[in-house]
């Protein structure tokens, strides 16, 4: 029978293990196949990048010449690179250990100043590493900021091997020495690939590559939604192998009956036809593909099993699994919504596990992680509460969380039900709060109905997080207004959330009837032949836009974005709810506030000075990192915060910080900074900590301090004694900080 091996691409959540490949491979080996190896590319080679081999190929790319402009017929623009460039600092693999080792501990992640600590640590280590790419091409550290001819979707640059080797290189180390002789010792005949995100595809596409390069012989196969949206979205069909030109054949849709279909008429030496959901190269002549994808029946779906991934090298405390017990949505209307595996409906057709099997998986699935969160469009209610009502009875034990509709459905009782079940947090896609939206959305929601549902929810101790959007066609400044005014109003029913901006895709009924929603000139964006999304003119939201992004600064401060603490339904986010209740965003702002105790605690320095940039390096900075630019006195400081973000501070903040070089308190430095009246300084300490410019240093007794001493940056001058600093240099927040 085949060996096959089944991969996780780069870039993507490194907090848990996803769980596609684990579905389909439960289900072979429920047919008689034995299991693939599941090989988690993207943690297996953040790991590597700092072991001592990772290290020494790193040294080595330094130190060498590095061409950052020229890459084969792609140019990239000067003043880009430089501001990519403003936020990478030296490497520092000390730090990300003791990161990693945080993010790990089930005592440490809890604390939130080590918590940040040790994102900023990953987050810089990432920023460094894409010096050997594209500089600054890893946002919040696993997230991809592609370079433009990858990031519009283009087939010439998707197919560009000078752009993939380049993207890919910050894993070359790991690829050359661990992957490929790891795959080629294990003498696969087939090789999975998923791609979930569309941040994995070009890596994606480069692995397959060396692949194919290194094994000739090898089935290479890849699934998952963005194969599935390359597939959907391209502009001419042949596009599609022109971009998968590695690959023998992909999986359009759902995976589990098409991969067993695979592996028997492998087994049997034939090519698989059959399966409406295979597409093969064209290499192997024309096959007509058959014109219905099959969507699975879920009563043939076993459990999956989630033991053959990696569990103890995700950067997380506690093991998070997902679980898909229904497929598509009951509601299935939304006209913004085009979901993954999708046809011609908003989203694929709604099939739901029965209770029972819920319950046979959860128990299962309970043994192995204690967190499992439902991975699907949504839930039906009334399956939820029987669910609910079964997990008590039984008393298993587990902590959950799903997306869910907004419906009427959920009173009180029904919510404390949830939660005695183990329920921890929702998320609901609230849209907007406004009746006309919802309306033109097909949401088939009342604001006032959807703040009794989230204070239902909340007062049984559930967190909610929610998720709109502002900028839907035709959406006025008043209209968008509202939902931002409603999430302010009602800032204590939520946690985590806020609101995004529309986008357009393709499959929408948006853009199936664009005249129902006044939108027009409907396009792709130029030389995104394979892009998900499409432009349109409608002049009314257009107008207020700038205005509009403003207003929703207010709604999420200060904390981090996916996939960290603080974004929706992250599996950090949800070990934070567990533990610290609906209350988690109070818990989180007062950790970060400076506290009567913090003024013996010593406080160390969170970034070094750099060189103030070229004001046009400066300009494109700001733009790529949705910093609006403000008029500034000249000779500001430029100051690189661990994570790379950029603060631009009056001369005198440069006193202040050199007295944090050595870790010192806040007492003996007050004592030094011996012009300036206790309250101010208690002002200033307030602002360099709440934006993170000085953070706590841990109690050099405690495991922590001992690694900290070790990761100690010091600025670019010696420390400071007695200074004299005037009062008036440090006042409020806006004076200091113009661009982070
Ligand atoms: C639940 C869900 C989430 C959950 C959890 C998912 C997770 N673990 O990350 C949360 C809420 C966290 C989430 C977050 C996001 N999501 Co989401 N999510 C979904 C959703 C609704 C269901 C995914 C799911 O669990 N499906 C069930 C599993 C079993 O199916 P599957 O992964 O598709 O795998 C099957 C097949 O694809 C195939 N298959 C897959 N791989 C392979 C490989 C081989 C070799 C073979 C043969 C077959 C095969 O077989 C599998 C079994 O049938 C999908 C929409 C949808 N219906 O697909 C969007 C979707 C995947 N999400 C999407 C997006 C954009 C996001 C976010 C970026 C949103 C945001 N702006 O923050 C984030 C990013 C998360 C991250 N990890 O970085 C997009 C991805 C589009 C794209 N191509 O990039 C989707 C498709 C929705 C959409 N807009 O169309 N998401
Ligand atoms: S947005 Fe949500 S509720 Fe609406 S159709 Fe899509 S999955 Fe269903």
């Amino acid at each position: 029978m085949a060996k096959v091996a089944l991969l996780y691409p780069p870039i993507t959540d490194p907090t848990s293990g996803y769980h596609s490949l684990s579905y389909i491979d439960s289900y072979a080996r429920a047919q008689g196949h034995p299991a693939a190896d599941l090989i988690d590319v993207n943690i297996e080679a953040f790991h590597h990048s700092y072991s001592p081999a990772g290290l020494a190929w790193l040294d080595q790319e330094l130190a060498g010449p590095h061409e950052y402009l020229d890459h084969g017929g792609y140019r990239l623009d000067k003043d880009l690179v430089s501001a990519h460039l403003l936020r990478i600092g030296e490497p520092d693999p000390e730090r990300v250990r003791a990161a990693v080792a945080t993010l790990q501990d089930p005592v440490r992640f809890y604390d939130y100043n080590q918590y940040q600590d040790a994102v900023e640590g990953i987050v810089g280590w990432m920023n460094t590493l894409s010096t050997t790419g594209f500089p600054g091409q890893f946002r919040e550290g696993f997230h991809l900021e592609a370079p433009p001819p990858i990031g519009i979707g283009s087939v010439r640059a998707l197919t560009s091997h000078t752009l993939l080797e380049r993207l890919s290189r910050p894993y070359q180390s790991y690829y050359e020495n661990v992957l490929l002789p790891r795959l080629t010792r294990g003498g696969y005949d087939i090789i999975g690939i998923n791609i979930t995100y569309q941040w994995q595809l070009p890596f994606s596409l480069w692995l397959a590559h060396l692949v194919r390069t290194a094994m000739p012989d090898v089935f290479v196969v890849a699934g998952g939604t963005e194969v599935s949206d390359v597939w959907k979205n391209a502009a001419e069909r042949d596009m599609v192998f022109r971009v998968f030109n590695d690959i023998d054949a992909i999986v359009v849709g759902e995976g589990e009956t098409a991969y067993v279909e695979l592996l028997e008429a492998l087994d049997a030496g034939r090519l698989p036809v059959t399966h409406p959901n295979i597409r093969l190269h064209p290499k192997y002549g024309a096959i007509r593909p058959l014109p219905m994808l099959h969507y699975e029946k879920l009563a043939t779906v076993p459990t999956p099993d989630f033991s053959r991934l990696p569990w103890d090298q995700y950067l997380s405390p506690e093991r998070f699994v997902y679980y898909s017990p229904s497929r598509g949505c009951y509601w299935n209307k939304c006209t913004f919504c085009d979901y993954g595996l999708n046809t011609d409906g908003p989203t694929s057709p709604w099939r739901q596990d029965t209770v029972d099997t819920m319950i046979r998986d959860v128990t299962e699935l309970s043994k192995f992680a204690k967190f499992i969160y439902f991975s699907v469009d949504v839930l039906a209610p009334a399956t939820i509460l029987r669910f609910a009502e079964q997990v008590v009875d039984r008393g298993i034990d587990l902590r959950w969380g799903a997306e869910i509709r907004l419906e009427k459905y959920w009173s009180a009782e029904r919510c404390a039900l949830l939660k005695r079940s183990g329920c921890t947090a929702i998320s609901v896609g609230f849209e907007s709060a406004n009746q006309r939206i919802l309306d033109l959305i097909d949401k088939g929601t009342k604001p006032a109905q959807v703040k009794q549902t989230i204070a239902a929810m909340t007062g049984a101790g559930i967190g909610v997080q929610m998720m709109g959007f502002t900028g839907f066609p035709t959406e006025t400044r008043e209209e968008a207004l509202d939902s931002i005014n409603f999430l302010v109003d009602n800032r204590d029913l939520w946690t985590f959330g806020g609101l995004g901006d529309f986008v357009l895709t393709p499959g929408a009924i948006v853009a199936k009837q664009p005249d129902r929603f006044g939108i027009s000139n409907l396009r792709r964006p130029t030389g995104g032949d394979v892009a998900p999304v499409l432009l349109y003119d409608e002049p009314i939201t257009e107008a207020v836009h700038d205005e509009i992004i403003e207003a929703k600064k207010q709604l999420n401060q200060g904390h981090y974005d996916r996939p960290w603490l603080g974004s929706v339904d992250t599996p950090h986010s949800f070990f934070y709810h567990d533990r610290f209740g609906t209350g988690v965003r109070r818990h989180l702002d007062e950790e970060s506030a400076l506290k009567p105790a913090d003024e013996d605690r010593a406080f160390v320095l969170n970034g070094e000075f750099i060189p103030e940039p070229d004001p046009a390096v400066l300009g494109r900075y700001c733009e790529l990192y949705g910093v609006p630019r403000q008029a500034l006195p000249a000779g500001r400081l430029t100051f690189r915060r661990t994570d790379g973000r950029i603060f631009l501070l009056p001369p005198a903040t440069r006193l202040f910080l050199k007295l944090f070089a050595e870790p010192s308190t806040l007492a003996d430095a007050r004592a030094r900074a011996w012009i300036l009246a206790s309250s101010d300084t208690g002002k200033t300490w307030q602002t360099l900590v709440n934006l993170r410019l000085i953070r706590r240093d841990a109690d050099p007794a405690s495991e922590e301090g001992r690694h900290r001493r070790e990761l100690r940056v010091v600025p670019d001058e010696g420390p400071a004694a007695g200074v004299g600093v005037h009062r008036d240099h440090l006042e409020q927040d806006d004076q200091v900080v113009a661009a982070g």
